[in-house]
């Protein structure tokens, strides 16, 4: 089979990729190793940009989300007993919207296969041959026999663990890493959100964050050590320290019900330079890694493909290649903004293992830097809310 692009991994990028060319007629298909239920299963990043919310929607793929989404204007940061909330619409005209990564990938899954763009689900590519001639051809099993997908580029959308990243000459290639010395423990329960907005709490004990995926289901995470098994921690327990982080404030209780869900995440900041070889690009996770305290991992992967779409748009419309050539180093400009914020809302927040009294004293200080000067406040929402793309 051959289509113009050959997209590998049905996650968030790869999907609203293949949206994009589709609406522009350039011909592209899916391959994705796992099932389609897997892929719509899957619990990750749950808080969607103004800047991610209008491509969706532009993309004719925003009806559900605009039935279903919260939209929220501020969030608040709870350190030192104290709450303070960050008007990010007041400070920037923008908002944020509550919508599941799952739920976003069965709209894009559904849309994209309602309009017959093909979507090879359980078929793992596991070699790309020809991405520095003209013909890539991407290698895939599929259904217990091999097969082969030829393209004139190929897009990985394959995710941290995929196979695109590694196919970049070593001689070429730079990773930049960065590993946490805590995780996030994360909980999914039945349980109405303790605020209508998300808290960010720094306590001595550990960072935690009350978020939320609707009016009756809470989603929170607490700082732990990296290695830490959740099996070790009873409901009780769990329910416990977060009433102890989040402290007691007049007219804020902890709100709490059945757990659905629990399980440890390790936080690391990762880009790899450059995110192209040949006819082949990498997006999202399979180019970068973001620690999930800034929000920022389902939106940077939009950002990058709403360069690549227009890039490959360019090409294929007015045989102009210069966005293309360019395509990395567009990109990374806006990916080392979301890896500083990131580096930044996490240093904030968390405490360090091996912090002293000078570290928490000083993190405090920071803390009421941004939370009581409108410049602190303006800094930390612009960033938040998600910064203009560009092409
Ligand atoms: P994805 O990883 O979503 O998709 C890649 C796809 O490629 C997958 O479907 C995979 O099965 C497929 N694939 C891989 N190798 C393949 C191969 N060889 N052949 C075919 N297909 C292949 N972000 C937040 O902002 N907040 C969060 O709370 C948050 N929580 C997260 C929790 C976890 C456990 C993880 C891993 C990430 C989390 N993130 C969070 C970040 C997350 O949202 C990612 O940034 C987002 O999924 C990136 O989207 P994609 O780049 O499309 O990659
Ligand atoms: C989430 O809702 O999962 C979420 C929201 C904000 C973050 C991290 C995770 O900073």
């Amino acid at each position: 089979m051959h289509v113009q692009v050959g997209i590998i991994g049905a996650g968030p990028a790869g999907l609203l990729l293949a949206r994009m060319l589709h609406l522009q007629g350039i011909s592209c298909a899916i391959i994705e190793s796992r099932s389609r239920a897997y892929a719509e299963g899957r619990v990750r990043a749950g808080l969607l940009e103004q800047g991610s919310v209008d491509l969706i929607t532009q993309t004719g793929m925003g009806e559900r989300l605009h039935k279903e989404a919260l939209v929220h204007d501020g969030i608040e940061l709870i350190f030192n007993g104290e709450r303070h909330r960050i008007d990010m619409h007041e400070l920037t005209g923008r908002r944020v919207y509550i919508y599941g990564q799952q739920e976003a990938v069965k709209d894009m899954i559904a849309i994209n296969l309602a309009a017959g763009v093909p979507i090879y689900f359980e078929a793992e590519a596991h070699k790309l041959e020809g991405i520095d001639g003209t013909k890539p051809t991407i290698r895939y099993r599929y259904q217990g026999k091999e097969d082969t997908l030829t393209c004139d580029y190929v897009a990985g959308c394959d995710g941290f663990h995929g196979i695109c990243r590694d196919a970049i000459p070593p001689s070429l290639f730079k990773g930049h890493d960065r590993i946490y010395p805590f995780g996030w423990l994360g909980i999914m329960a039945e349980a109405k959100p303790t605020c209508d907005e998300l808290l960010y709490c720094r306590h001595d004990r550990g960072f935690a964050l009350f978020t939320m995926r609707s009016e009756t289901v809470s989603r929170c995470y607490l700082q732990v050590p990296p290695d830490e098994n959740a099996d070790d921690w009873s409901d009780d327990r769990i329910w416990n320290e977060f009433d102890i982080r989040l402290g007691r404030h007049e007219g804020l209780t902890l709100s709490t019900g059945k757990i659905t869900l629990k399980g440890v995440t390790a936080m690391r900041s990762y880009v790899a330079e450059p995110m192209q070889y040949g006819r082949m690009f990498i997006a999202g996770d399979a180019a970068h890694i973001v620690p999930p305290t800034g929000a920022k991992g389902m939106n940077l992967a939009i950002a990058d493909i709403y360069v690549l779409a227009h890039a490959l748009t360019a090409f294929y419309k007015q045989n102009d290649g210069s966005r293309l050539e360019r395509y990395g180093e567009t990109c990374l400009r806006r990916v080392w903004r979301a890896q500083h914020f990131s580096w930044w809302m996490t240093s904030m927040l968390h405490i360090m293992p091996d912090g002293s009294a000078f570290d928490h004293r000083r993190q405090l200080a920071e803390l009421y830097a941004v939370a009581t000067s409108r410049a602190g406040q303006t800094l930390l929402a612009e960033n938040y809310v998600g910064l203009p793309f560009e092409d």
